[in-house]
């Protein structure tokens, strides 16, 4: 029996339709045919770099199935045998090819930060930094191509986007002066203060070895045996169990270079500085209770979230800014020593000056080729910008580029299309695995009088690596630390302390979730005398979740100064590319909703319609979930429009609970959707017989829900209550963490 073939339009013609005039997505009528975002790629990403994938090189140059070696093929389907129920024969090239390759697609995934999503940018300088660094990426109106890799650090590639864990930030800017990258996460301080002890903390945060779980996970014995072993870790640790550890999206995350720099002016002078990234839609997070259901329910979230917004057009945007210190020779500011990687300086105390606006405008063409195979090292530099002698930093400029040699098999990745560089490459590397320059000339050493003297050195105005002259204080060589090193607390304090009380309320509950899932009392004890050190009512509350007393603090609570611009809550923000859930039933208002579905478009945001069923709702509007399909987790806030009385397939997809909850004459799972929105303290609206489904909830009259006679009027009031992320006030808290 043979399979069925494919329809190919003409015989003899190309199996591949003609992609370019293909505009719109595949229908059921041709699915054969690849959709838009599987056409053969173009030679030229985004931003303006080489893919590699030129027709007339790469690797789908024509219109046939072929061999890597380029001879056509005519079936893909039967591997050739002696007669058809006969054994397989080894002289079958194509399936020995196919399955070959196929047993080596896999290359091994980052150490740390395996899971992540790409995006191709544009940096665009202020030139507001121009007269404190030469390099060009700066200058007012210069345009530089990035991309972006985001990413959590402890999780397997195939693992969940919302776990509770750091995120990395890495940006890759192809300057005209050479690559730079800008290695950075969302929080910006870290666990150790030594690269000796990274494989440490990175070996404490990962599964057990003997039974490989948790998975993502900090949650465990081990992971909390290192840092309140390693006190050191405290800071970031509470930084992981705030709400910046479950990042609403990684449009909504600030970045942190977390080191120190060195700016190095035209002149020759020297200013040591932090970078930051502040994202234009503000800094958001998700809370526990939808971290936990959008790990199961969709744990692409963040990846979806990216790639949708920018293929919406709904371009993330993110300032690049500078904290910039004295270059003098105790590096400190007030008492915060700068080359310790465990201390941020509050922006109260050294604001933050903008140098310049990235925009993300360009999903990546191909994952692997481009976000997978992107490889980030803090020591690709530019002239104009330095590292200082913080003992992290200098760890990781040798990491980077020896972790590559393992992850992308030899030396010569940097020929990779992602992270060639734009400016234009002679060195005197040669040969090994994975080569594909074609090298000229005989003499790769210099100097040489063979090849013309090149490649000659560089004059003295354009060089990179210019070792600063910095002086270096008398000494011996120790394995030791500067005694500013030892201040483990007093920081982790002025975080919490810098926090509303909403957000002090989450940090306590995921330290009762994070030590409750600890198997070891010992561990547990000591976690929670590091917590006393940092405020009584934090131990006293995680110790009383944990069902025991408040052991000694490590050390008495140290007086500080909060900094209110560490908190999330407070501000109002731009809506551009909010979420906003438009429940509809089997009669939906086409009048109302198209009103709605405009003015949501028009304020920015991006309008969900959920009805009962797939397929078209009204005229020209389609949904985009069904009751079975939406999560009030993907929204900012929900508006229902009209009845929504319970469909014939009312229980699918519900746990009994919420079925049983469900007020009558209200679809249960639109119950559930309100419910949980409600719960994560968001705008909610009613328009129309909407109102009547939020009487039927109960929620009526509560703070940030209510009931609107049209569209418009329902596009107004979200305007006025989105601005500050949630409805703050309708979280209860305890009290114990009130100011
Ligand atoms: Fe990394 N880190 N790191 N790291 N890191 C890696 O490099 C390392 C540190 C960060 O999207 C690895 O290519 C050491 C701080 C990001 O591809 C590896 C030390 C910060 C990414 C490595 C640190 C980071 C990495 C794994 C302590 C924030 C993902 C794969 C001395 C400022 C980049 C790779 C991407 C990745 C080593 C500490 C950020 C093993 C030794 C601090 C965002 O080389």
């Amino acid at each position: 029996m043979t399979t069925q073939q494919p329809d190919i339009p003409g015989t003899p013609g190309p199996r591949t339709p003609d992609l370019e005039e293909r505009t719109a997505p595949t229908s059921s009528d041709d699915a054969a045919m690849p959709a838009p975002d599987q056409r053969g790629p173009a030679s030229v990403s985004p931003t303006g770099q080489d893919t590699g994938a030129d027709p007339a090189t790469a690797a789908q140059g024509c219109p046939y199935l072929t061999t890597a070696h380029g001879t056509r093929l005519q079936d893909s389907d039967h591997s050739l045998k002696a007669g058809r129920r006969g054994p397989t024969l080894l002289q079958d090239h194509h399936l020995r090819e196919k399955i070959s390759h196929f047993d080596h697609e896999r290359i091994p995934e980052r150490v740390v930060h395996a899971r992540g999503a790409g995006a191709h940018g544009v940096f665009r300088g202020y030139g507001t930094a121009a007269k404190i660094t030469r390099a060009g990426v700066f200058a007012k109106d210069k345009e530089t191509p990035v991309f972006v890799r985001f990413s959590t650090v402890a999780g397997s590639r195939g693992s969940f986007d919302l776990a509770r864990d750091t995120r990395g930030f890495a940006t890759k800017f192809y300057t005209d002066e050479g690559t730079w990258d800008l290695v950075g996460n969302n929080m910006p301080v870290f666990f150790v203060q030594d690269a000796m002890k990274f494989p440490d903390v990175v070996h404490s945060v990962k599964p057990h070895p003997d039974r490989e779980i948790p998975q993502a996970q900090s949650a465990h014995d081990t992971f909390w045996d290192f840092v309140s072993l390693h006190t050191e870790a405290q800071h970031h640790t509470i930084w992981n169990m705030s709400d910046r550890g479950i990042p609403r999206s990684y449009r909504m995350m600030e970045g942190f270079g977390v080191h120190t720099y060195r700016f190095i002016a035209a002149d020759g002078t020297t200013s040591l500085v932090k970078f930051h990234w502040k994202p234009k839609l503000g800094a958001h997070s998700v809370t526990w209770e939808e971290a936990l259901v959008t790990n199961g329910a969709d744990p692409d979230f963040h990846r979806r979230d990216l790639a949708d917004a920018i293929e919406a057009g709904a371009f993330p945007e993110w300032e690049l800014g500078v904290q910039v210190f004295e270059d003098t020779e105790d590096q400190t500011v007030e008492g915060i020593d700068l080359l310790d990687p465990t201390k941020l300086v509050p922006e109260e105390l050294v604001p933050v000056q903008p140098i310049g606006l990235m925009t993300l405008n360009a999903n990546p063409t191909n994952y692997f080729a481009e976000t997978e195979q992107v490889a980030f090292n803090p020591a690709n530099l530019v002239p104009g910008i330095d590292v200082t002698n913080d003992p992290l930093l200098q760890g990781r400029l040798f990491s980077y580029l020896d972790t590559q040699i393992t992850r992308l098999g030899g030396p010569n990745w940097t020929q990779l299309p992602i992270n060639r560089p734009h400016a234009q490459v002679n060195d005197m590397l040669r040969d090994g695995m994975h080569q594909s320059a074609v090298h000229r000339g005989v003499a790769p050493y210099r100097p040489n009088s063979l090849d013309g003297g090149m490649p000659f050195e560089a004059p003295a105005d354009e060089r990179a690596f210019i070792d600063h002259p910095e002086p270096l204080p008398a000494s011996v060589k120790e394995r030791a630390h500067a005694a500013s090193f030892d201040d483990h607390f007093s920081q982790a304090r002025l975080f919490f302390l810098s926090l509303s009380e909403v957000e002090r309320e989450h940090v306590a509950q995921a330290y009762t979730f994070e030590l409750g899932k600890c198997f070891e009392e010992t561990v547990r004890v000591r976690q929670l005398r590091a917590l006393a050190a940092i405020d009584a009512r934090l131990a006293e509350t995680v110790a009383a979740g944990l069902g025991r007393e408040v052991p000694e603090p490590a050390e008495s609570p140290a007086d500080v100064t909060p900094s209110p611009a560490l908190s999330q809550v407070g501000g109002q923000w731009p809506l551009d590319g909010r979420q906003v859930g438009l429940v509809v039933g089997p009669e939906a208002d086409a009048g109302e909703l198209g009103t709605a579905v405009q003015g949501i478009h028009d304020a920015g945001m991006v309008p969900l319609v959920i009805a009962p069923r797939g397929g078209p709702v009204a005229d020209g509007i389609v949904a985009q979930r069904t009751y079975l399909t939406a999560a009030s987790v993907e929204l900012d806030a929900v508006v229902v429009m009209g009845a929504t009385p319970p469909a014939a397939d009312a229980q699918h997809g519900l746990d009994a609970k919420s079925a049983a909850d469900a007020p009558e004459g209200v679809d249960p799972r639109v119950a559930k959707l309100v419910q949980e929105a409600w719960r994560q303290a968001k705008a909610v609206l009613g328009v129309g017989e909407g109102a009547a489904v939020l009487d039927a909830l109960k929620i009526t009259g509560t703070l940030g829900v209510e009931s609107v006679e049209g569209g418009a009027a329902a596009v107004a009031k979200l305007r006025e209550l989105m601005p500050a992320h949630r409805v703050w006030e309708r979280f209860g808290t305890t009290g114990r963490f009130a100011d």
